[in-house]
């Protein structure tokens, strides 16, 4: 299998995280960076986004949601995901964390725009501010990720280190100290640092 992805995408992250954390050494990592419209990564995933999975010459998945379920499933016996499908205040939490990782992309996206001048100060503070209140809420509600991990934890983890990446001006570990302690307490692993942003 091929895994198509950039290094500062934080849905890519967290599916080379599950990589890493389930141990699989049948895929192979290539950096294909969505904005170069690479024939590979259009071939596979029409809209044109990374992560992609190559599985085979007939088969891709796309999303970092439906890639990583498929790794567990097939690869990890399903446990990053078992309790998410079963739990349904986890899986709000999962959605919700989901949710910051758009939007947080999406504020960066709206930063870049300035270049071309056509930057929105409406959309700029919208997204800011629906990171923060939703960051709010994930902090508040920490207690609903259970001991074992689960992919909800993954792309907690993704979606704090991309605000710091990307968003550092937020200063959201003072805040939300809960979630910085949380965050340095779970994701100082040798996947994490392996996959940060912008160091490799
Ligand atoms: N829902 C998708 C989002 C993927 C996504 O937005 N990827 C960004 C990089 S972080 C991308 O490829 N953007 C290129 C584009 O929007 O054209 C997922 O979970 O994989």
């Amino acid at each position: 299998m091929e895994l198509l992805y950039s290094d500062a995408s934080p849905f890519a992250r967290a599916v080379r995280i599950v990589i890493r954390q389930l141990q699989l050494n049948n895929v192979k990592e290539t950096v294909s960076h969505p904005f170069n419209n690479e024939p590979i990564l259009l071939h596979a995933n029409p809209l044109g986004k990374v992560p992609c999975l190559i599985i085979d010459d007939q088969q891709a998945l796309m999303d970092s949601e439906v890639i990583c379920d498929y790794l567990d499933q097939h690869w990890g016996k399903g446990q990053l995901y078992q309790s998410i499908k079963h739990t349904w205040p986890l899986h709000r939490y999962f959605t919700l964390t989901k949710g910051v990782l758009e939007l947080a992309v999406a504020f960066q996206q709206e930063k870049l725009r300035k270049e071309q001048h056509c930057q929105s100060g409406f959309w700029l503070e919208r997204m800011q501010q629906g990171v923060q209140r939703s960051l709010n809420e994930l902090a508040q509600t920490l207690k609903l990720l259970p001991d074992t991990q689960t992919i909800a934890h993954v792309f907690l983890g993704c979606c704090c280190d991309y605000l710091s990446f990307r968003h550092a001006e937020l200063q959201w570990q003072q805040s939300f100290p809960a979630l910085a302690k949380w965050f340095d307490s779970q994701c100082c692993g040798e996947e994490w640092l392996a996959t940060k942003p912008g160091v490799h």
